[in-house]
């Protein structure tokens, strides 16, 4: 068996990833326990589908049952420079790290069936691949073959990658030989619960994506709660502060895969630019880019809650034109944009102006909102 693992590792490297490791598949854990609890507590927010596929998500064998073994790949992400100085620059849009380049479900789903071909080819047992695409717990798994640990963000981390670490994996339905599990190295170090703009930890490895600002810019469709509105900060797509701060990153290096370098647009783009683009020019844009997956619509949304974030009176004409986009969701952020960039008198004027022409209910909230009420609230 150790010649087959050997096999697969050195095929694993030739395609590009960073490391492979092998986990049993079918042992039994806690990971599922935690997960109910995560759904029960609706930490899952909109993500219904984390709802849906709870029993099957909750164990591999509960997915497959015949699986036994896991093949844990993992690709170094690692940007050329530290993202944190990025981050704080408000004039510009900030894109997180592993969404620079092209989409990794699209990088990895290929060599992984690939590697999947040369396993099936060697065993007379049946294999499936996953990468972040089907109902599997994939940290739980990666932390079990010892690619690393589940630090107190719930990333999984290693010691010679940091943080920045794609995973996929390969189930099979025959027994490999394990290596050995990861222990947890994050010792009194709070770093990443520290940094998060927002407080998404409840309590140490543990999340609520509702309050993640990963999951407001990407998973969530409607408008943001107004209390999260000013956190994101310049953040457009994804989040990366509880990353980019764990010491661990020291021994971290830059992805060596092409395909996931990043895009000049991705590099501190201007949010003026970005809040000009119309649909067809986004899909451009960003095509092959998992940003796409999210619509013109949602990311222009982003881009309009950064401009409100700016403090840049320049900014001002963007979201003013946006006032009048198709888009509800739009208008509604550029409603809240407007409400940060301009004098409380001017805003008044605008709203005298406009709500009266203004048929969506959720962007009237939006005008009223900031509407000084009789009692003094509001603003
Ligand atoms: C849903 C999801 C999200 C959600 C929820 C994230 C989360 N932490 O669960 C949102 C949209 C917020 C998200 C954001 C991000 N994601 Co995401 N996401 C997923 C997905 C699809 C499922 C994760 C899941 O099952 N979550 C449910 C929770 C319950 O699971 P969990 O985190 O493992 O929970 C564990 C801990 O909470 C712990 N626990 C709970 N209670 C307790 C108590 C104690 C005492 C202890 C010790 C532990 C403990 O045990 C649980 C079970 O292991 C995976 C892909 C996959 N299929 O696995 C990618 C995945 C996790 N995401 C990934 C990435 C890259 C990100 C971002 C970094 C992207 C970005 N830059 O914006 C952020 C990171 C935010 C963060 N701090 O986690 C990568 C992470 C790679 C890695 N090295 O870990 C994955 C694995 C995709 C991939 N194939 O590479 N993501
Ligand atoms: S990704 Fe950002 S918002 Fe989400 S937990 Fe990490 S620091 Fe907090
Ligand atoms: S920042 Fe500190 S606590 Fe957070 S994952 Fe890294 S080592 Fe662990």
């Amino acid at each position: 068996m150790s010649d087959l693992r050997d096999t697969l590792r050195a095929k694993a490297a030739e395609l590009g990833f960073d490391v492979c490791r092998f986990a049993s598949a079918s042992d039994p854990w806690s990971a599922g326990e935690r997960l109910a609890h995560f759904v029960e507590a609706g930490r899952h927010g909109e993500m219904g589908w984390m709802e849906t596929t709870l029993e099957r998500r909750a164990h591999p064998t509960a997915m497959w049952d015949a699986a036994r073994t896991a093949i844990v790949l993992g690709m170094n992400y690692g940007p050329e420079h530290d993202p944190l100085p990025e981050m704080e620059d408000r004039s510009a849009g900030y894109i997180s790290v592993y969404a620079r380049g092209d989409d990794y479900h699209e990088v990895i789903k290929g060599r992984l069936k690939t590697l999947a071909g040369q396993l099936a080819s060697r065993l007379s047992a049946e294999v499936k691949v996953f990468v972040d695409t089907a109902p599997l717990m994939e940290k739980p798994l990666a932390q079990r073959a010892g690619l690393g640990w589940q630090g107190k963000h719930t990333n999984l981390l290693s010691r010679e990658h940091g943080n920045w670490l794609f995973l996929g994996v390969i189930l099979c339905a025959a027994d490999i030989e394990p290596d050995a599990a990861e222990t947890e190295h994050c010792g009194s170090c709070t770093a990443c619960l520290d940094a998060c703009p927002t407080k998404a930890f409840p309590a140490p490895f543990q999340l609520d994506a509702r309050r993640c600002l990963s999951y407001l810019t990407i998973e969530h469709a409607g408008p943001w709660p107004v209390e999260f509105r000013a956190l994101t900060g310049s953040r457009i797509y994804g989040c990366d502060d509880c990353l980019a701060v764990c010491p661990w990153n020291k021994f971290a290096v830059a992805a060596r895969e092409t395909r996931l370098a990043a895009r000049d647009i991705s590099i501190s783009p201007r949010l003026a630019d970005l809040a000009a683009l119309d649909d067809p020019t986004f899909r451009i844009l960003f095509s092959k880019s998992p940003i796409k997956r999210i619509g013109r619509d949602r990311f222009v949304r982003n881009v309009l809650y950064a401009i409100g974030n700016s403090g840049d009176a320049d900014l001002v004409a963007s979201a003013e034109r946006l006032l009048d986009d198709g888009s509800p969701l739009v208008r509604g952020a550029a409603v809240w944009a407007l409400s940060r960039l301009v004098e409380a008198e001017a805003f008044a004027e605008l709203r005298e102006a406009r709500l009266a022409g203004e048929d969506d209910e959720g962007v009237r909230a939006e005008w009223r909102l900031y509407s000084p009420s009789p009692s003094g609230e509001g603003g």
